[in-house]
């Protein structure tokens, strides 16, 4: 299937053990190497990295060891013919990131924080990409009377600006979450996102990844988040996916739950041009846990076989009966043009 103009993308994690918070993993892990190699195999071609997927234990190197290790996968990249989309500083494992990262009420745990963001923009920039994703994990609380939400607001932005000075090259993409890990985070929404863009020193070099199931479990529409993030020309980037109703961050196959949420999300982005940003189409799924491992990459090349798919109805829903059934303003009539148009 032709990929139709558009680039795909999904991080290494994405093909994954099946761990669950109740129990171990189910699959042998997949060195890195061997994952790289099914990337252009599934249709893909963009590679989407934590800063630790490109240098494991990068915190007992020096700044040089992980510039060398970085430029070392690069390498490998090109070898394969994939394009390093973003770097996510991992700020969510280390015990000095228990209580947060930037937001820590520990100026050393926030300190480290910082640091280890500067080596993430040392690994982005030697694996070629200007694009650094933050989901914020655990920048938030159990128990609101722990931190000040002003004021963690402004130590996020303290953070930014810290990166900006350090590079003047990089853009940060905000990918919000509304909990999970924790009980409320800061930046739950795109708007928050956006918003917080505004006091940083550099607004224009501040956008959003929107992962479809995080706005679900904000109660909101993707699609619509996506449709808001355009309006600013801030979505850099998408993490598609699926999520059925408010529970665990379930990170489904994209369309597997509500196929017209997954049309409404393919038809935004294209009828606005998504394809000719620049930015690519990123997924994070993962293989259900009952999945057998010999078949734990399905969940990859279906997403994109949907999301073609899906592109194809788009553009094939009858536009002049559409646009007649607005002016007429008969939304049931629209409702099943687009249910029949779904069913085929
Ligand atoms: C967490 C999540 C992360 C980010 C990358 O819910 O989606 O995998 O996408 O750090
Ligand atoms: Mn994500």
């Amino acid at each position: 299937m032709d990929n139709q103009g558009y680039v795909f993308s999904f991080g290494p994690w994405n093909i994954h053990e099946g761990a669950d918070p109740f129990g171990p993993t189910v699959r042998e892990s997949i060195p890195f190497n061997t994952k790289l190699a099914e990337y252009k195999k599934l249709g893909f071609d963009g590679v989407q990295f934590h800063d630790d997927d490109a240098v494991p234990k990068m915190n007992d190197l020096s700044k040089d060891q992980i510039i060398a290790e970085a430029t070392a996968v690069k390498k490998k990249l090109d070898e394969h013919g994939l394009k390093a989309e973003f770097v996510a500083p991992r700020l969510w494992e280390d015990p000095r990131t228990i209580d947060g990262g930037y937001t820590s009420n520990d100026p050393a745990c926030r300190q480290y924080a910082i640091d280890r963001s500067l080596r993430c923009i040392d690994i982005a920039k030697a694996l070629g990409t200007d694009l650094i994703v933050f989901w914020l994990a655990r920048e938030g609380t159990y128990i609101r009377e722990s931190k000040d939400s002003r004021d963690a607001v402004k130590k996020i932005v303290e953070a930014i600006d810290t990166m900006f000075a350090y590079d003047k090259t990089i853009r940060i993409a905000i990918e919000p979450k509304p909990n999970e890990p924790m009980d409320h985070t800061y930046i739950p929404t795109t708007g928050h996102a956006i918003a917080l863009g505004m006091l940083t020193s550099d607004a224009s070099r501040v956008g959003v990844n929107i992962e479809s199931a995080h706005a679900i479990l904000a109660g909101l529409d993707p699609s619509d988040e996506m449709g808001f993030a355009l309006a600013y020309d801030k979505l850099w980037t998408v993490h598609l996916n699926d999520q059925n109703g408010l529970k665990f961050d379930q990170d489904k196959t994209f369309g597997a739950v509500d196929l017209r949420r997954a049309f409404n999300q393919v038809r935004i982005l294209d009828k606005h041009g998504y394809d000719k940003t620049g930015s690519m189409v990123g997924l994070d799924i993962k293989a259900m846990r009952s999945q057998k491992a010999d078949v734990a990459t399905k969940h990859l090349s279906n997403s994109r076989e949907i999301f073609l798919r899906l592109l194809e109805k788009s553009r094939t829903l009858d536009a002049k009966a559409e646009a007649q059934l607005i002016a007429a303003r008969d939304y049931e009539g629209l409702e099943m043009l687009v249910i029949n148009h779904l069913l085929g």
